[in-house]
């Protein structure tokens, strides 16, 4: 399919897609597959008043019902899944099969979504006093803004969005400048949801903006937006995390990941090499989840990275469309030259590279294709430490448990984790108190590819927040705590009297 194609199939009109100034590139091949209008700032506040009304009414909507809007979101993705999925693959250069996950991943949220729209439950909790009755209550909170990142350009909206949506929220979502089609076309997707719902769903129930980090200011600014989801860097949350508290809202960051597996001796080795490799490689490196240390023991530490070597060798890297591809293109020219920069750095710091080669032959010429790169390291240094957005995996080698749980948590970030290891009282360990340091943490699976049935999110620099399953709803509501008096009296707590 030509890419004019592709944005035709997922509905977008050659109108929109022409005569703005925001220029929207395919990391496939460099070409310029739009020209945008951008929202213009003087435009915000009206934005976020329309999110202000809507929230005036879609909080008094029953829960349940605005479920039934989600599962109407579900269906219109279910329809337009391959057309979703190509786009995903057009503008950001995930492969086929990962951008159908993309939506796939959205359904799933939204079915998670439905369920949780008749589970809103609070608690009842025993009161100290005769004839009370305490309950606690969640309720809506007012309009949530969602700033999303290139490389998960729909998932992570909709795990906010399906969330927001059922608590009772309107939203306003910030795509990335690198991936506003994909937005454009899954808003669509909600908006005929919205349009099948019926009247009680609000005008300005859901909007998208479009421009680069000063439209994102507006939101992170205001104090009609209660809570503020970001995605993305470290450096972007160190900025919206303190603005967005200093105005007394609730940022919920999902920031950078730099996360390890521990290769324990008894590992199943094939099993760990195949995690390994889609971990690390998959999605090019850009997940925030993707594998960028291997931690492995000392007496399997040479077969293994011989067994990835192997494996590295025979990676297809290429165009993203080709059903044979496993490592697409990185989003653009900068993010290669990053790469080449941090393993010269790698390099400058005793590192051994494998790989790390640009690609030019049998690719698509304008793309940023390169070879994935193993880099043996002596030790875990400061450029070990530092996120790289990319598919470069250090190996680095550990004697006892005690000292690889110890360097895993030995980085700034703290998103995933996982140990392979056949032994019992290794994996437990690592998931102790006293292991893995991280938001997620998992055993014979790699740190990707999270399932939206648990909390996602993690520690440190990664920003604390939590999104998608379990209980990350309640970071969208407001939690009241009510007592009520039945009785004829009027104790006070704690005994304390005061008697007029
Ligand atoms: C991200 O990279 O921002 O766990 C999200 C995963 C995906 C989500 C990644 N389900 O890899």
């Amino acid at each position: 399919m030509t890419h004019s194609a592709i944005l035709s199939a997922a509905g977008l009109t050659k109108t929109e897609l022409a005569g703005g100034s925001l220029v929207v590139l395919s990391p496939i091949d460099g070409a310029e597959i739009a020209h945008l209008t951008e929202t213009a700032l003087a435009d915000m506040p009206s934005v976020i008043a329309r999110a202000q009304q809507a929230f005036a009414l879609w909080r008094t909507v029953p829960a349940p019902r605005r479920g039934e809007l989600v599962r109407m979101l579900g269906e219109e993705l279910r329809k337009a899944k391959a057309e979703l999925g190509a786009l995903v693959t057009l503008e950001v250069g995930k492969i086929t099969s990962e951008g159908l996950g993309e939506v796939q991943e959205m359904i799933d949220i939204c079915d998670f979504a439905v369920g949780l729209s008749r589970q809103l439950y609070g608690l009842t909790i025993a009161s100290e006093r005769p004839g009370h009755r305490m309950a606690e209550t969640w309720h809506p909170i007012g309009p949530v803004g969602i700033i999303s990142a290139f490389n998960f350009p729909v998932a992570v909206w909709s795990w906010n969005a399906a969330l927001a949506l059922v608590c009772g929220n309107p939203i306003i979502w910030k795509p990335s400048e690198k991936s506003p089609l994909t937005a454009m076309a899954a808003h669509r997707c909600l908006e005929r949801a919205i349009a099948r719902f019926g009247d009680d769903a609000p005008e300005g129930l859901s909007q998208l903006v479009i421009g680069g980090p000063e439209i994102g200011a507006a939101l992170v600014d205001s104090k009609a937006v209660p809570v503020l989801s970001a995605t993305g860097s470290t450096r972007m949350g160190a900025f919206v995390g303190p603005k967005v508290l200093a105005r007394w809202g609730r940022p919920i960051l999902e920031l950078g990941g730099n996360n390890a597996m521990i290769v324990a001796p008894s590992a199943d080795l094939d099993m760990a090499v195949r995690a390994i490799v889609f971990s690390a490689v998959g999605t090019a490196g850009q997940r925030c989840t993707s594998l960028r240390r291997l931690i492995v023991h000392r007496d399997i530490r040479a077969t293994l990275v011989e067994k990835l070597r192997a494996a590295y060798a025979s990676l297809p890297v290429g165009d993203p469309r080709n059903g044979a591809t496993l490592v697409g293109p990185l989003v653009d020219g900068a993010a290669r030259a990053a790469m080449i920069a941090q393993l010269d750095r790698a390099r400058g710091e005793g590192g051994v590279v494998h790989g790390g080669t640009p690609v030019s032959e049998n690719v698509p010429q304008g793309g940023a294709y390169i070879t994935p790169a193993l880099v043996e390291m002596p030790r875990q240094t400061e450029t070990v430490r530092a996120e790289t957005f990319a598919p470069i995996l250090y190996v680095m080698e550990y004697e006892t448990l005690e000292e690889a749980i110890e360097m895993q948590n030995d980085v700034p970030q703290g998103l995933s984790s996982c140990i392979f290891t056949l032994n019992l009282r290794e994996a437990e360990t690592f998931l102790s108190a006293a292991g893995s340091d991280c938001g997620i943490a998992n055993v014979n699976i790699g740190p990707s590819g999270a399932e939206i049935g648990g909390a996602f999110g993690g520690e440190k620099e990664t920003g604390g927040g939590r999104e998608s399953g379990s209980d990350a709803w309640k970071g969208y509501m407001r939690r009241q705590t009510s007592t009520v008096n039945y009785s004829a009296e009027l104790p006070l707590a704690q005994g304390v009297r005061f008697d007029i």
